[in-house]
């Protein structure tokens, strides 16, 4: 491992800042409120954060529709705030890594508006389309691209007359990399964040910044195939990346759209001039459509790519969920078994080769929002599929299937103790708290043993003490009874058994020799696992 290659042995933990801590009592997170929390962060185990966007916003999508790249959105705190943050992080030990939304800005930010007006070096800042018409003279949008917030990808600008082409919301147009002129905005920005001394950048959606330049229709259902792992991408990406080049800079990319294990070598692969790491989603909201319970085998497939894409040259980032997703213990756990089924879940992705990164409340096994009806909801993509419903039964459906799947479970406020709003704010917040925010928060569980964020601890512990073998040594995954997942990690004659139950049922398992470095229960049958029952064993061999 080179020296610079610190990211290859540290811990993440990402902040969604405006449910975070809010440190001026207005209701909403900010800047100064992470810096408050760094002691927590740090006591974690935690070695780098990465902060969702804090640009100035209209704030359609929380922030990824960044108006000014350069400014911080007001209600987040001011450019002093961040310069202490970034100073005390640093002071503490702590990395801090910013989220580069670069393939679509607001219809807010200027670029856009200098677009729409052709000024110079802008006319093709976007994708600009002309209409197509239908026989009745009705305008049509250049092609059935869908967005991935429901509906046409296109928006019309009655000014420009012309579509522009928006992957997300509508007030949110993607950027063209054709353009010259974007790469050096972009690049610009970029070099804007490094002289404030940022340590790395989480690319957001990266693998849409390349197009289908036919523009032609896409296959129904499927049309994000044609802005999704596209070798244009990694042409537009080399070049901003060039930027980076030869500077302790750590880059993140986060990649939707199904890529297979070689797109996702080509945007990490370390011979290649793009990303350090990759975030890729093939282990969430895998179920069997007949039982409705986990697809283990998906899962734990998932997992294994996630190694065999570092054993071929890339890497991995190692995450349950983040802001987009139902919370891990909603998802695959179980309500009645928090800290049980959080640590389990825990046990299988952060012992991996990789970098792990925690979501904010997710070490308090935190657990989705039980909605009552749409009105709760926030979120720009949520209250789009709610509007695209036409009947009322067509609404309950969509609205039953949002409760469980809203990015909105993830965003309620974080839990730091039992007093009112969760200790978050003494304000009301921007935004809900989970009712079970009186037992389950951070004051409450720093005292109990067994809580998942003292379980959370333990595991993050274990792999940094014995870094030769979980941050370095070979991963080898075992045959084991269907729902466990079972792996070895070994470096030189040292080796680690990890075993984890991630079904809610008992399964009869002859537990392998070995000392017992790590289990969430406490005590060990040697016959049988329990449920969400997770062991460690360390053995030497003999070779
Ligand atoms: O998410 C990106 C995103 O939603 C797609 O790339 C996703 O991969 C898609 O569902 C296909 O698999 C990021 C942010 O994490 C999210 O919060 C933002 O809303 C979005 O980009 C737009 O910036
Ligand atoms: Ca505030």
């Amino acid at each position: 491992m080179e020296k610079n290659e610190w990211w290859k042995s540290a811990v993440g933990y990402q902040i969604y800042l405006k449910s975070f801590f809010d440190s001026n009592n207005d209701g909403v997170g900010d800047i100064a409120g992470i810096t408050n929390k760094l002691d927590y962060i740090k006591n974690l185990g935690v070695d780098f954060i990465w902060i969702s966007p804090f640009f100035d916003s209209p704030m359609d999508d929380n922030g990824y529709d960044v108006r000014d790249y350069k400014s911080i959105y007001s209600e987040y705190g001011t450019m002093e705030d961040f310069k202490n943050l970034v100073d005390r992080a640093h002071s503490m030990g702590l990395k801090v890594i910013v989220d580069m939304v670069i393939n679509h800005t607001s219809s807010e930010n200027n670029w856009f508006v200098k677009s729409v007006a052709r000024a110079t070096g802008f006319d093709d800042f976007y994708y600009w389309k002309d209409p197509k018409f239908d026989e009745n003279g009705k305008i049509l949008p250049p092609n059935n691209w869908q967005s991935f917030f429901g509906g046409s990808a296109w928006e019309y600008n009655s000014e420009r007359e012309q579509f522009y082409l928006r992957l997300f919301s509508k007030s949110m147009p993607d950027i063209n990399y054709n353009s010259r002129v974007a790469i050096k905005q972009i690049q610009d920005v970029m070099e804007f964040w490094m002289n404030l001394s940022v340590d790395g950048f989480r690319m957001d959606a990266i693998s849409h910044i390349g197009k289908v330049e036919s523009f032609k229709d896409g296959k129904v259902n499927h049309t994000y195939k044609m802005f999704s792992n596209l070798d244009n991408a990694h042409e537009f990406l080399t070049d901003i990346l060039s930027i980076v080049k030869n500077k302790n800079i750590v880059t993140m990319g986060e990649l939707g759209g199904c890529p297979t294990i070689y797109d996702q070598l080509k945007f990490s692969d370390s011979k290649r001039n793009e990303l350090n790491m990759v975030f890729e989603f093939s282990h969430l909201n895998r179920f069997n459509k007949k039982t409705g319970k986990p697809d283990y085998k998906a899962i734990i497939n998932s997992l294994k790519n996630k190694e065999k894409l570092i054993s071929m040259g890339g890497w991995s980032t190692l995450f349950w969920t983040n802001h987009d997703y139902q919370r891990l213990v909603s998802m695959y756990g179980n309500n009645k078994a928090l800290s049980k089924s959080a640590s389990a879940f825990a046990t299988a992705m952060y012992l991996l080769k990789g970098t792990p990164i925690i979501y904010q409340g997710e070490e308090l096994a935190m657990t989705g929002y039980p909605f009552k009806n749409e009105n709760e909801f926030e979120d720009v993509n949520a209250k789009m599929l709610i509007k695209l419903a036409s009947t009322e039964s067509e609404k309950k459906k969509v609205f039953e299937s949002l409760k469980n799947t809203s990015r909105d479970n993830a965003r309620t406020i974080m839990q730091w103790n039992g007093s009112v709003y969760a200790g978050f704010s003494e304000h009301k917040p921007w935004f809900l708290v989970n009712p079970n925010y009186h037992s389950l928060n951070v004051a409450v569980e720093q005292t109990e043993e067994h809580s998942a964020l003292n379980e959370y601890r333990k595991i993050i512990t274990l792999r940094k003490e014995n870094s030769d073998a979980f941050c370095f040594g070979d991963c080898t995954f075992k045959r084991a009874p269907r729902g466990v997942c079972r792996y070895i990690r070994r470096s030189g004659k040292t080796e680690y058994d990890v075993i984890v139950n991630l079904t809610d049922e008992v399964k009869k398992y002859l537990l392998p020799v070995g000392a017992i470095v790590y289990t969430n229960y406490g005590e060990v049958i040697r016959g049988e696992l329990s449920p969400f029952e997770a062991i460690v064993l360390k053995r030497q061999i003999l070779i």
